[in-house]
């Protein structure tokens, strides 16, 4: 809210003599930090050797939700998903190159719906894909899309670990600091809106781009991770045969070329970018705290989608395996009872917008696909959600998944390459159950819970 406007709301109370506020109350400011194929290798959620501390803060002031799935597990279909609050069968964005307008074009966004409230909102940027084509001017007040310095594209060292086959595959530990790479420069102009007169309440999304390729990060990231204090991911032997589909092609061909060397300086330039990200939100929580601003702001913070290192053979995104669906998630509103409590219900990247929208008292619009999961920041161990979907298609064909808070089921629309894992026995999704006959009744069950998942 505004300090300004709550100052004078109370002057005139006193005066007045109003019991209580006569006028509506302004509505919290909300602070929505979205970063880019950031996966839950950080500190908070138990990683041995990532260092976050300032998402650890958040995670210990606020909520970490520890089962948090996206819809789709890449960029724009996934962004178009939770900033609509509509699944994917609904948006009918399953690509990095539509936009959602064109599909549903009167859609009322969650910044818009802020914005149509009477709030400023502001982007800073990757919130919606990219800076251009992906741009919806009728969400924002204002829009920076900051690109950093000359020096800050500048090396010391790096290299494209595909002899270039790959452009993207691609490290560099820069020059300059922070500030000369666009994660430091959106840390700064957020800081620097946070310190500024506001006369509406606000909607602040910070969009930071980092760990996402091309994997570049000031010199200082880098050095926090010296070679041997890292550990290679290897499948365990007796693994699953992964489908062509899920993980494949061309540049799965590229990924097996790699030699140790290069999954190791793969990994730990991810990390580097991961600290680096993890230091430039720190900034932005530091400033909420230094104007006064938490007792009046929902956080949020969340990736677009999770990653794999390695595992299965693949170092990137868009499979319906665990690695690529699960995303961090946290949650900070300043009255929420768990503060510091993890919660390991299931939750949907489509919740997010009905749970910001509610938390701030503004009436989400009619058909949402989600369901506002605010009730759990106050008891995060009732019982929530029976199961959670993704989906990703491939050429014509689509793919989906479901999870619950024990198995993990894909299945696809021509009935071929079906998988179950079981996360009791098998967190990382290794031993492929489809085929068990003793499993026929849950995978009848999940299947069910599939077809019924779709939006027609
Ligand atoms: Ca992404």
């Amino acid at each position: 809210m505004s300090r300004y406007r709550g100052v004078l709301v109370s002057s005139l109370g006193l005066v007045l003599g109003w019991a209580g506020s006569a006028l509506a109350a302004p509505g919290p400011n909300v602070l929505f930090i979205a970063i880019d194929d950031l996966r839950t290798d950080l500190g908070c959620y138990g990683h041995p050797v990532v260092k976050t501390p300032h998402m650890d803060r958040l995670s210990r002031r606020g909520m970490r939700f520890d089962r948090a799935y996206v819809q789709v597990s890449f960029c724009n279909p996934s962004r178009s998903s939770f900033l609509t609050g509509l699944r994917p069968d609904a948006t009918r964005v399953l690509n990095n190159e539509d936009h959602f307008r064109k599909n549903i074009p009167d859609v009322v966004t969650l910044p818009q719906l802020f914005r149509e409230a009477g709030y400023h909102t502001s982007r800073l940027g990757k919130i919606y894909h990219g800076a251009g084509d992906m741009e919806d001017p009728k969400s924002w007040d204002a829009v920076e899309y900051p690109k950093g310095t000359p020096l800050g594209k500048e090396k010391h060292e790096g290299r494209n670990l595909t002899g270039g086959k790959l452009k993207w595959c691609t490290w560099a530990s820069a020059k300059g600091g922070d500030e000369d790479q666009p994660d430091g420069e959106i840390a700064a102009k957020a800081v620097a809106f946070l310190a500024g007169r506001h006369d509406k309440p606000f909607f602040l999304a910070a969009g930071f781009h980092k760990p996402h390729d091309p994997f570049v990060a000031p010199k200082a990231y880098f050095d926090m991770y010296p070679p041997e204090s890292l550990r290679l991911h290897r499948d365990p032997p007796g693994a699953s045969p992964t489908p062509e589909r899920q993980v494949g092609g061309a540049t799965k061909k590229v990924f097996d070329a790699f030699t140790d060397r290069e999954r190791l300086e793969f990994q730990r330039a991810y990390h580097a970018c991961t600290t680096f990200v993890d230091a430039q939100i720190g900034k932005v929580l530091d400033a909420v705290e230094k104007n006064g601003l938490g007792g009046n702001t929902l956080i949020f913070l969340l990736s677009d989608h999770g990653y794999h290192l390695g595992e299965r053979g693949w170092w990137n995104k868009t499979t319906l395996y665990e690695y690529s669906c699960r995303s961090p998630l946290m949650v900070y509103a300043p009255g929420m009872k768990a503060k510091g409590t993890p919660c390991s219900r299931l939750v949907e990247f489509v919740d997010v917008y009905p749970t910001v929208a509610g938390l701030a008292g503004l009436k989400a619009p009619a058909g949402l696909h989600g369901r506002s999961f605010a009730p759990l920041l106050d008891d995060p161990a009732q019982p929530w959600k029976e199961a959670a979907f993704s989906q990703v298609r491939r050429g014509q064909v689509m793919g989906r998944t479901v999870r619950t808070e024990r198995w993990r089921y894909v299945e696809w629309e021509d009935g071929a390459d079906p998988e179950l894992f079981d996360h009791d026995a098998d967190a990382g999704e290794w031993k492929n159950l489809a085929a068990e006959p003793a499993q026929a009744t849950t995978i009848a069950r999940l299947s069910a819970l599939l077809r019924a998942s779709v939006i027609r």
